[in-house]
């Protein structure tokens, strides 16, 4: 059987990227393929995911007598494990660790980069079987090379990003990342264990008829969203409409349909939660990015997501994200309505 040699896979992307700078020392290249991998473990489990009641569930000792872990820890030790043993990265933090984790090993203190990932969101899905992801961001370190990586490499405002991007675990298993040279998507291909390229030089399209929100919690919203969401139902035939109210509480899937059809995610702040419920520098920050590379907008309502100077790992932040026009108008409506 020939190989479809027009059909590029992960690596042979990433290395024909590196190809197109001879001075790259191809650490970031690395990176972002041992994410892949890990991705692709994480895959594995998360697909038998119904399958808990005979596999067990978190907490039981399985067939093979061994420990199950809650699937967000597997992700976790699965992302954790391949950039500590690989060449290119210093340290991580992520949503299901309390503090950062410094590698402090000769390779990994000579490595340029940290990595924080929310690696298991939305899994509360998992047993309704909706799709889940894992969020990445890739920033180089601000301290010195030659030495352990500290929390203030992590605690960088989100445009100093070198990288960022997500996997979903859905109908087919998608990673999706962007550079400031662009975003490209690739679709496990199962017949041959590989990530292949399926969405070169994703652009979101400037406007859409997608809105995604919780609507439950309307009326906790300040006015200006109220205002706005109001104006999405609104839309007929004769003024830009209809839009489609398109929700599935499940961030990567949400944010990922309106990045591909255009459209307009948001997470208020409410009432019940003042400071909003999303994590800013591993669920906001590299939705913002790539959004940006892609063309559209990301704010916090009041200011753009990747200004925000970070001052706790796991700080909250009121997230709005779409289609250029779409954010514009959000903007509009908030700034005449509070
Ligand atoms: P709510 C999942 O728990 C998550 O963190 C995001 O993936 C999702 O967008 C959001 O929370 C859903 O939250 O309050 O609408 O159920």
């Amino acid at each position: 059987m020939s190989v479809n040699r027009r059909v590029l896979t992960l690596d042979e992307f990433t290395i024909q990227q590196l190809r197109d700078f001879p001075n790259a020392t191809g650490e970031l290249s690395n990176l972002l393929r041992d994410i892949g991998l890990a991705a692709k473990r994480v895959n594995v489990e998360v697909n038998k995911a119904g399958l808990v009641d005979i596999l067990g569930d978190a907490g039981s000792v399985n067939v093979q007598g061994e420990d199950v872990k809650k699937l967000d820890l597997f992700a976790n030790n699965q992302f954790m494990g391949v950039l500590r043993h690989g060449i290119s990265c210093a340290g991580i933090a992520s949503e299901e660790l309390d503090d950062v984790v410094v590698f402090d090993d000769e390779i990994s203190n000579n490595s340029k980069y940290v990595c924080l990932f929310d690696p298991l969101d939305g899994s509360g899905n998992i047993d309704v079987n909706v799709s889940i992801g894992t969020i990445f961001c890739v920033y180089r370190r601000i301290t010195e090379k030659g030495n352990p990586c500290e929390k203030k490499d992590f605690l960088q405002p989100g445009l100093k990003q070198v990288a960022a991007g997500y996997i979903i675990y859905g109908s087919s298993t998608m990673m999706v990342y962007a550079t400031r040279r662009g975003a490209n998507g690739f679709t496990l291909d199962p017949s041959i264990g590989e990530f292949t390229l399926s969405h070169p030089n994703i652009i979101c399209p400037e406007n859409g008829k997608i809105y995604s929100v919780n609507h439950g919690n309307f009326f906790q919203y300040e006015m200006g969203v109220k205002k706005y969401i109001d104006a999405c139902q609104k839309r007929n035939k004769t003024n830009g409409g209809p839009y489609t109210q398109r929700y599935i509480g499940s961030m990567v899937s949400d944010v990922h349909r309106n990045l591909i059809k255009g459209g307009i995610f948001m997470y208020p702040a409410t009432t019940d939660k003042p400071k909003g419920k999303l994590r800013l520098l591993y669920e906001c920050n590299p939705f913002a990015f790539i959004m940006e590379v892609c063309g559209g907008k990301a704010t916090n309502g009041k200011e753009r997501i990747l200004d925000i100077v970070p001052t706790e790992l796991h700080e909250r932040s009121p997230f709005f994200v779409g289609s250029r026009m779409m954010m514009e108008e959000l903007e509009e409506s908030m700034k005449l309505n509070g």
